[in-house]
């Protein structure tokens, strides 16, 4: 008999679509996952969860619609996850076209999968607090203007709408999730917690001298991704699909959390940083804080991990890969 349950997940292989996958799997779901085709191995996190060979793998690709309408099909799915994206906002200004491509026109293609496919099923974006980029609100909520800041936010920004828009022209059960910052042992090494994380961690082991960084002015309110997979399913389970604000609603220079991130490894950060301005950005989201209300009130949600215990739960995962190698 098949399974009531079944969840398709694009980036699959991603921070968050391994912590949502040990989730749905946790909750019985039957898990599959567009895998795209890679030279390299792309499972270690999936591996490092355990859940390996819990997760059916789908070939296909976002930019690829036949491979998502066969997904559809041979899934079939009745929660659809669209957490695929180039996701580095840095790279976006080296590859703006990829990243309209899979981020944007990727993710319509994922909607009209379901479209085609089963639109009864229900629909998850990844949407991301890059989209409001110039906008200082006191705290950015569903309400706040959007003004993005890198073609990221932009290719982000075309497939928020059109997920509206599916939802409003079609009656599609398809929600945007606005999703903050949020970061584990399992984040990319590219982006800026875990690259201090990994350099705390080598200094520590005296693999390496100094770390070098951008703009440590900028201020992001991070949360832990583990707790942020919870909010994307509940959004599913609302009778009404709607667009939600997740977010811990406190925010932290670069500076600081780096300092944290040093404290816990008994190190001072002013012995090793070092600023370069190679990775500085051509234009900067200077500030991101973010009212969570509504997804405290109608999803039941809330933020659990404080920052402290966050930036030291990745400095002694990175910490323990290093001595182990
Ligand atoms: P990751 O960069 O860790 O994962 C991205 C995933 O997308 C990977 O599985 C990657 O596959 C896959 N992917 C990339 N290009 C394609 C493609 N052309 N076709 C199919 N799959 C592709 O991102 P996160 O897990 O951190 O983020 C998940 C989503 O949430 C992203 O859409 C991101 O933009 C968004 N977001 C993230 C936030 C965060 O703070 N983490 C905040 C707000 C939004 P592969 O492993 O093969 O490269
Ligand atoms: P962000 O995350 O751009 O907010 O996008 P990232 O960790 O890359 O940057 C956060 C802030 O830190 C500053 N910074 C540096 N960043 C990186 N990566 N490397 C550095 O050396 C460095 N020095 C300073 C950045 O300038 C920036 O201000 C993340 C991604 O997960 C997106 O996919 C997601 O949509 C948003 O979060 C919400």
């Amino acid at each position: 008999m098949s399974n009531s349950k079944a969840a398709l997940i694009t980036g699959v292989t991603g921070q968050d679509g391994a912590y949502l996958s040990k989730l749905l799997l946790s909750k019985g779901y039957d898990v599959f996952g567009l895998l795209a085709r890679r030279s390299t191995d792309t499972m270690w996190r999936l591996r490092e969860l355990g859940i390996e060979d819990d997760v059916r793998m789908l070939d296909g690709d976002l930019t690829d619609l036949p491979s998502l309408i066969r997904a559809m099909q041979l899934s079939k799915a009745n929660e659809v996850y669209n957490l695929g994206a180039q996701s580095f906002v840095g790279t976006s200004w080296q590859q703006p076209v990829l990243t309209a491509q899979v981020n944007g026109i990727g993710a319509l293609n994922v909607l009209e999968a379901v479209r085609i496919v089963n639109p009864e099923a229900r629909h998850y974006q990844a949407s991301t607090s890059e989209m409001f980029g110039a906008i200082q609100a006191e705290r950015q909520d569903e309400k706040t203007p959007l003004y993005p800041r890198s073609p990221y936010g932009v290719a982000k920004l075309m497939a928020h709408w059109a997920t509206v828009n599916y939802r409003e022209s079609f009656g599609m059960h398809a929600s945007s999730g606005i999703l903050f910052n949020h970061e584990s042992p399992l984040r990319g090494i590219e982006f800026v917690t875990r690259k201090v994380s990994d350099g705390v961690a080598r200094i520590k082991l005296g693999l390496q001298k100094e770390l070098r960084l951008g703009n440590i002015d900028a201020k992001r309110d991070w949360g832990f991704a583990g707790d942020y997979v919870e909010a994307m399913w509940l959004m599913l389970q609302q009778p009404q699909a709607d667009d939600y604000v997740v977010a811990t609603g406190q925010t932290t220079t670069v500076r600081d959390m780096c300092k944290i991130a040093f404290a816990h490894a008994g190190l001072t950060m002013e012995d090793h940083l070092v600023i370069d301005p190679k990775y500085f950005r051509p234009a900067e989201v200077d500030i991101l804080l973010g009212n969570p209300a509504k997804a405290m009130a109608k999803l039941g949600w809330k933020p659990k991990t404080p920052l402290e215990d966050l930036v030291s739960m990745m400095v002694d995962a990175d910490l323990q890969r290093l001595s182990s190698r």
